[in-house]
Parts: structure tokens; C-alpha cells; sequence
């Protein structure tokens, strides 16, 4: 793998149309996808974090860099979701309410994709009863919530409360992920599995999809 540091450069320093040229230079020259996601762009996005945490960046440097992260990943995706397979189980996945963070979904959701799933993506900030209307709708497999905030983390909880509620919950797999979630937090609010990053969230994704069509 290549190091790409105008395209790391570009991100933390919210330039969407160099990310943009970088990340087609980097496609040109034959990049793994995976790698310069987790190599440069990921990197880039915590630095932007830990800029905003000692207060050099505020939410408009956030916003201007979650553009530029987008503008590499939109042409990324296509690559990244190519499967060439028919799909093999279907997944509603979606930001929880209260929650605008999507580019970690995103990139989950494209992974699951290129595992040979079909993927329903629901958006941000999702009320527990859009999950509930996407599973009687789409009988899918598996449902995903992201949440990158711990104020937003108590929302997973209760879309879950709402699923079972609903009855819905017993016929589907619940994933969770986002930074602030863990394993141990999947096991209190009674999840299925923890997706650690994207590429660990559509392996087990599609782990759970195989299991559910043997059963
Ligand atoms: Co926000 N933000 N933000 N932000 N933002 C964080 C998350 C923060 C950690 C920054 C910081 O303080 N260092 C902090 C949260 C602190 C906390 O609660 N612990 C924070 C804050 C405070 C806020 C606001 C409250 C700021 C404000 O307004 N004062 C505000 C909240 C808005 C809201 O949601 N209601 C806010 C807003 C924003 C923007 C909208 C400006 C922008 C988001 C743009 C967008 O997503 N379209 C933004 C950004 C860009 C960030 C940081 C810098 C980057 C997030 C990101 O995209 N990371 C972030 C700092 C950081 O993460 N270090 C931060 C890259 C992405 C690939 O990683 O999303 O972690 P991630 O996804 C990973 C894994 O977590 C996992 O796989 C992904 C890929 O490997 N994963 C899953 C994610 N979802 C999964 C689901 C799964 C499985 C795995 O299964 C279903």
C-alpha cells in the first residue's frame, strides 16, 4: 500500500475536490479500497477528531471535512460494494435517532454490500418506528444501528425495547456499532454481535445471513 498523504491533507483540511482527485489518482494507480480507507482516510478523520477535542476545529472544520471524506468514499463505494453475486440476505441499517453521524454507516453499508448482501439504508437520525415499519416491510435478516455519540447511545436501547414491543424482534439479528459502542454495551442492551469497524461488521454480517438461511 501507497501512502497518500495530500489525500489525508486534503481531508483533515476539508478540500473535497482534492480528495476527490486524489482518491481517483489512487484508484488509477490500482489502490486497494479497503487499504486507503483504513490507511489514510480513517487516520485522517481521527485527527479530525482530536482537533475538534482541543478546540483548533469547531463543527464547520467537522463539516468540511466530513464532505471531503465523502466526495473520496462516494467514488470508493462502487468499488467497495461490487459483489457481482445475487444477493444472499437482506439488511435495514440506519443511524439512531438524535444522530446526523453517517459516514461510518455509510462505509458499513457498502462493505455489507460488497459481502453480497442487499442493503435497505434508512438514513440518520431514524426513529425506533422506521426500524419497525423497514422490518414488516422488508423481512430482513439483520438490523444495524450506528451511533458516534454517547448522548445518542440510549437510543439503540430503545429501538430495541421498540422492536420488541413491535413482536418484531425475535425474527431478526441486531448489529450495533459507531466509536462510542462496544461488545460489552451490545451484551447490556441485548444486540446480537458488535461491528468493530465495517469490514468486521459485514463479515459478521454475513456470517449471521448464512446461519439464518440454514436454519
Ligand atoms: Co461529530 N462528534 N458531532 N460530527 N464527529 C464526533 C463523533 C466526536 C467523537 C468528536 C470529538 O469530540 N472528538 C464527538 C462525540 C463525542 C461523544 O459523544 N463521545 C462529536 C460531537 C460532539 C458532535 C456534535 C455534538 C458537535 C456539536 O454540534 N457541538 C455534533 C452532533 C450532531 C448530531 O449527530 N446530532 C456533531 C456533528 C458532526 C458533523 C455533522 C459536523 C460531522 C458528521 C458528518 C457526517 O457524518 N456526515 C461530524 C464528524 C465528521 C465527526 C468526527 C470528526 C468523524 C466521524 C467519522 O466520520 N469518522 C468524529 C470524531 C471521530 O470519530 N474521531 C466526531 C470516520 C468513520 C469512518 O468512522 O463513524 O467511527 P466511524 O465508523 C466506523 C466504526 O465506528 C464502525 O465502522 C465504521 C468504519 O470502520 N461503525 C459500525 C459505525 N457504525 C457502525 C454500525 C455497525 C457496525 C460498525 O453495525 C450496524
Amino acid at each position: 500500500m501507497q501512502d497518500w498523504p495530500k489525500l489525508y491533507d486534503a481531508i483533515v483540511g476539508g478540500d473535497d475536490k482534492t480528495a476527490a482527485r486524489i482518491t481517483e489518482q489512487a484508484i488509477d494507480a490500482g489502490e486497494d479500497p479497503s487499504a486507503l480507507i483504513t490507511g489514510t482516510m480513517a487516520p485522517a478523520m481521527a485527527e479530525v477528531g482530536r482537533l475538534f477535542e482541543i478546540e483548533e476545529y469547531f463543527v464547520p472544520e467537522l463539516l468540511l471535512a466530513g464532505r471531503a471524506m465523502k466526495a473520496g468514499l462516494e467514488l470508493l463505494r462502487p468499488l467497495l460494494a461490487a459483489s457481482g453475486a445475487e444477493p444472499t440476505g437482506r439488511v435495514v441499517i440506519g443511524t439512531v435517532k438524535g444522530d446526523l453521524h453517517d459516514i461510518g454507516k455509510n462505509l458499513v453499508a457498502s462493505m455489507m454490500e460488497g459481502a453480497g448482501l442487499e442493503v435497505i439504508d434508512l438514513g440518520v437520525d431514524v426513529p425506533a418506528e422506521t426500524f419497525v415499519a423497514a422490518i414488516r416491510e422488508r423481512q430482513p435478516q439483520i438490523v444495524g444501528m450506528s451511533a458516534l455519540l454517547t448522548v445518542t447511545m440510549p437510543a439503540i436501547k430503545a429501538t430495541i425495547d421498540a422492536l420488541v414491543a413491535a413482536g418484531v424482534r425475535d425474527g431478526v439479528k441486531i448489529m450495533i456499532g459507531g466509536a462510542p459502542v462496544s461488545e460489552e454495551y451490545a451484551r447490556e442492551v441485548g444486540a446480537d454481535a458488535y461491528g468493530e469497524n465495517a469490514a468486521v461488521a459485514a463479515t459478521i454480517a454475513k456470517r449471521l445471513c448464512d446461519e439464518a438461511r440454514a436454519a
